[in-house]
């Protein structure tokens, strides 16, 4: 049992800072030096480079760090990998091992006063362990009694609603739909996942306007871009693979244009890791125009090229496109007109940049046909998110740019099955054709009521309503908002139940009682009744491929994640129509079910067995936009962000060092912005310190303010940095402690984790 001893946030300890250079350009022959040193250490260097050679090629398996597609044909002679990926390959295939042993000499409360580094890096989990209520050491426990205890836990609720099913986005297809299958015959919608603090916005804003959650471009279209603008992302680092197409578009005699509050050295410029003759030297220019705006200033950037856009059409007649506009939109009038309600003076000071700027923007929009917008969390993760989303689709549908090679949207995921997931049927709100066609596949009636999201789940299990939490994976309190707010929910719990490779600090933070179920990763083989199994994914453009591991599972011990669903299911369900015994036997009888019901997965055994795999429809893409409400897709009224700061508040976005995955530390440093050795700092303008009187390096407290109430985080060091005015940035999950659990995007209801106020104060 977990109570207040236990730590849910990172220790206060500094580690040692180093500053160092920002290096000028990225990848190179410094990122590989780093992903094999990593190698070397987590896996030894002869497994490692075996391992190496099998991610995302066709034989081998999925990259389980981000979800960049991998070409369609030919694949890189050397790797399609990163320096990322590789640590993420290293992370799971860790030599390091946590045994009953170690939970034996380790208690939580000790474990919980570690760094989330010295947590994740002692290793992977190798048998199933339960803490019982009362004790703070996890005792082994068998597989059968720990499905058992589930069971009896569920069906003990007074209704199926007070159960919580999370997932994070690394669970495969098959996985995820049996897990869904499984809650939804258990009787409830609460399916919240990760990608509620992640695209959502993008879901919802995408699907309003475009009649499709997903982005519309593919991988080829980079080639044949005339414009791509990367908005609010940071792909250097979290999308290494994505400087290639960026790259490729250059070569092709394409522009790139950078919207973001930090210069970030991997958008500058590039080295390609595939081109040995190209790591000496300066490295190829990425970006050809930087705008460095404000943390939320989008909108009113937007809408300052909108209205520049809007007044060269009035005087030319040339800048939209008409028969487009005509033919496949509806919502023009409404959406010109309330441009006129802003005016560019007033807006202008809300982007920190200056007029001259983003005139040259415009021009450059206005000059090109075929654009491609790519964004990920600095546009999702706002209040006025889902707005940042709509005012970029208004520009593509003015310009006519979408549905069409070389153009189009780019929302960039970031797990690796993020998209997957929600396409087999992981939301917490279920279309109703998609539940009909369970419903009729499958006997029974399914529940039809919406279920909770990230931050419904963490209130309900606040107030005691949401009793048994179990996690497919991920790190919930770490991940998610509020952390001591969500400590007390989870704590709330009867049972708590994390299905997962590593430990991870949801292991510690647990509910009366608690069982660590551990599984395959996605580089080991997996073995059932029938012969090796391979699993199947779907990138962040829509193409469903497969994925095979390779190495030996890491404990004899370990099941995979379809049988673990499998294993809760038989228990705990008593008149299923699912043959929960034997569908694990083969994936194949799983892919049959995901055809059954699923749109697109037309002969999925056969076509997933290509190379390559295969393209899932999009209509975005084919260039009609029927699926919306109108028939039509939709010009949208947005609004700039009404955030209004004081004096002396700043606006802090939480944000991902080069040396971590979301929740899993692999290193201290944050290479591309100097910063070695520490992750408690807070990036600063130079002014600003000037006029806080904050010296370099200075140890402060961060203080967010939301609706009258104070959140604190303690112990950080302050860094000048080249940031916007009144802008500041800190990483994640140090600072969730100050992200407020009712500060959340509208209609999506995405943390806002990159707009929080905060005031900095001296120690
Ligand atoms: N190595 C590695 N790869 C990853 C991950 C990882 O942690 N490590 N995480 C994966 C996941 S789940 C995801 S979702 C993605 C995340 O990928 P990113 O979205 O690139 O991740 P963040 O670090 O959150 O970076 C957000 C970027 O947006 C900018 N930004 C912040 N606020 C604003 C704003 O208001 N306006 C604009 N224009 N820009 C803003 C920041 O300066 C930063 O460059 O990466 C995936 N890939
Ligand atoms: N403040 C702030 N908070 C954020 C964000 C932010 O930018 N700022 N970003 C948000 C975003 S975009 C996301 S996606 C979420 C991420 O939220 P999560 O997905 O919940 O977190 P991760 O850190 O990716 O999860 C890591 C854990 O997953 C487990 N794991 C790894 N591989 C496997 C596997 O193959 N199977 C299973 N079962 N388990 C596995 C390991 O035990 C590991 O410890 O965080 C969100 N939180
Ligand atoms: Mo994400």
């Amino acid at each position: 049992m977990s109570d207040k001893n236990i730590k849910a946030q990172p220790p206060e300890k500094l580690t040692g800072i180093k500053l160092a250079k920002i290096p000028k350009s990225a990848v190179g022959t410094k990122a590989i030096k780093s992903a094999l040193a990593h190698v070397s250490s987590e896996v030894g260097m002869g497994k490692g480079i075996e391992l190496l050679a099998k991610i995302n090629q066709m034989d081998g398996f999925d990259c389980p760090g981000c979800a960049w597609p991998d070409p369609d044909a030919k694949r890189a002679f050397l790797a399609e990998y990163c320096e990322n990926g590789a640590k993420a390959v290293a992370e799971e295939a860790t030599k390091n091992r946590v045994s009953p042993m170690f939970f034996a000499t380790h208690s939580v409360q000790e474990m919980s006063t570690w760094s989330d580094y010295e947590i994740g890096k002692s290793g992977r989990i190798t048998h199933p362990m339960y803490l019982k209520e009362g004790s703070d050491n996890y005792e082994e426990i068998s597989w059968k009694n720990a499905f058992n205890l589930i069971g009896k836990e569920l069906n003990s609720l007074n209704s199926p609603d007070e159960a919580i099913f999370y997932t994070s986005g690394r669970t495969s297809n098959e996985a995820a739909f049996l897990y869904q299958l499984f809650v939804r015959q258990f009787g409830t919608n609460n399916l919240p996942d990760c990608s509620n603090m992640c695209h959502e916005s993008s879901g919802v804003a995408l699907s309003e306007t475009l009649g499709i959650g997903k982005g519309s471009v593919t991988l080829d279209d980079f080639n044949h871009a005339d414009l791509v603008i990367v908005m609010g992302q940071n792909p250097g680092t979290n999308h290494p693979r994505m400087l290639t197409a960026l790259s490729e578009t250059k070569k092709h005699g394409g522009k790139i244009m950078t919207i973001n509050p930090l210069p970030e050295v991997g958008l500058m410029r590039y080295n390609d890791p595939q081109n040995p003759l190209k790591w000496i030297g300066k490295g190829q220019q990425l970006t050809d125009l930087f705008l460095q705006v404000k943390i939320n200033g989008d909108v009113a950037l937007l809408k300052i090229i909108l209205k520049l856009m809007k007044a060269k059409e009035e005087e030319t007649g040339k800048v939209f496109n008409h028969q487009f506009i005509k033919e496949k939109t509806q919502g023009l009038e409404e959406f010109l007109s309330d441009l006129d309600n802003y005016s560019i003076e007033e807006l202008v000071p809300q982007t920190g940049l200056s007029l001259t700027q983003i005139e040259e923007a415009t021009q450059l929009i206005i000059n090109n046909d075929k654009i491609i917008i790519c964004w990920a969390m600095g546009l999702t993760q706002h209040k006025n998110a889902v707005d940042n989303i709509r005012e970029i689709v208004n520009l593509l549908l003015l310009k006519g740019s979408i549905g069409k090679q070389g153009a189009g949207t780019c929302p960039v995921r970031g797990h690796s099955n993020v998209q997957g997931d929600r396409t087999m049927g992981i939301w917490e709100k279920p279309k109703p054709a998609f539940l009909d066609s369970l419903e009729k596949e499958f006997s029974f009636s399914a529940p039809r009521k919406n279920g909770y999201d990230v931050v419904s789940a963490i209130e309900a299990m606040h107030k005691k309503e949401g009793k048994v939490f179990i996690g497919m994976g991920g790190n919930f309190i770490s991940a998610t908002p509020d952390t001591e707010f969500t400590a007390d929910a989870l704590r709330n719990c009867n049972l708590t139940v994390q299905i997962s490779t590593k430990l991870n600090r949801s292991h510690l933070i647990t509910g009366k009682q608690a069982l660590i179920l551990p599984c395959l990763g996605r580089s080991e083989k997996d073995e059932q009744k029938s012969g090796e199994q391979f699993i199947s994914v779907e990138n962040s453009m829509g193409v469903v491929h497969q994925s095979n591991g390779h190495l030996d599972a890491c404990s004899k011990h370990l099941l995979s994640e379809p049988k673990i669903v499998a294993g809760i299911a038989k228990v705990t369900l008593k008149n299923s129509k699912v043959e929960w015994k034997n569908i694990t036997d083969n994936y194949d009888l799983i892919r049959d079910k995901i055809e059954a019901t699923i749109p697109g997965f037309d002969n999925y055994n056969k076509r997933v067995r290509e190379d390559g795999g295969f393209y899932l429809p999009n209509n975005a893409r084919e260039n009609n936009f029927t699926p919306t409400s109108t028939g039509k897709a939709n010009f949208t009224v947005n609004k700039p962000s009404d955030i209004q700061l004081k004096d002396n508040q700043f606006m802090m976005m939480t944000i991902r060092t080069h040396d971590q995955y979301n929740t899993t530390i692999y290193g201290l440093d944050d290479r591309y912005r100097g910063v070695l050795n520490e992750r408690r700092v807070v990036f600063m303008n130079p002014d600003d310190m000037k006029q806080q009187q904050l010296q370099k390096l200075e140890k402060v407290n961060l203080i967010s303010h939301f609706q009258g109430e104070q959140r604190i985080a303690k112990g950080f060091l302050v860094i000048p940095y080249s940031i916007p005015k009144q802008c500041t940035a800190t990483y994640f999950p140090e600072a969730n402690v100050l992200v407020p659990i009712k500060s959340k995007a509208k209609l999506s209801h995405t943390p806002a984790s990159k707009t929080v106020i905060i005031t900095v104060e001296k120690i």
